[in-house]
């Protein structure tokens, strides 16, 4: 298999984490490859990806799966150790919300990049800015007000969420979003140790 991503994308560092908490890792070629808005993508292999969005795994019959939450389940079902996603209904039900609010999160984050990194100076919004800013915001507060969330075995919406966390401390480490919260932050601390974490962690600044 064959995993193409961009190594700061908190979205492929989910797919990442997930591939070595299930024992995969060994199985999957990482690819790097570059996919911008309004950019030509680097790849041939980009051209198997509709919506130029990564991270994407190319299977070995050449069936490419997309997008993120899709890779997660199937190597949660492929790989060794099930318990990142629970079986129980609700208790399943749960794990996926958070799962949705990481990712929800992670898309305003990566909005929020694209308009203060690409978008040209002239055509800033600061209104949309602040609104993006705002739901990363209410997702941190949300999951504060929730610290249950966070109890209990390494789960995927864990996962997600400190996928997020890693990415938004990187883009930004002078908003500290952390600063405010008691039990995200020593959690975070926590988890951001676990080796599958620290071995994935956001280092390029690209
Ligand atoms: N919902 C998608 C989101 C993926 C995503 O937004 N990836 C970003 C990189 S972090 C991307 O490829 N952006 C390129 C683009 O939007 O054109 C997933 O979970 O995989």
């Amino acid at each position: 298999m064959k995993l193409l991503f961009a190594p700061q994308s908190p979205f492929a560092r989910k797919v990442r984490i997930v591939s070595i908490e299930t024992g995969m890792h060994n199985q999957i070629k990482p690819e790097v490859v570059t996919m911008i808005p309004g950019k030509q993508s680097d790849k041939n292999s980009a051209n198997q990806i509709p919506l130029q969005k990564t991270p994407a795994l190319i299977l070995d019959n050449g069936i490419v799966l997309f997008d993120s939450r899709v890779i997660c389940e199937y190597l949660v079902g492929l790989g060794k150790q099930n318990d990142l996603i629970p079986i129980e209904l609700n208790e399943r039900a749960q794990v996926m919300t958070l799962h949705a609010l990481a990712d929800g999160m992670c898309d305003a984050a990566v909005s929020l990049r694209y308009e203060t990194w690409l978008r040209p100076k002239s055509y800033r919004w600061k209104k949309w800015k602040d609104a993006q800013c705002a739901k990363i915001q209410a997702g941190i507060t949300w999951v504060e007000e929730n610290p249950n969330c966070l109890s209990g075995p390494l789960n995927l919406a864990h996962v997600a969420l400190a996928s997020c966390l890693g990415y938004i401390n990187f883009r930004w480490p002078e908003a500290e979003w952390l600063v405010s919260t008691h039990s995200l932050a020593s959690w975070y601390e926590a988890i951001e140790n676990r080796p599958s974490f620290y071995y994935t962690r956001p280092t390029i600044a690209a």
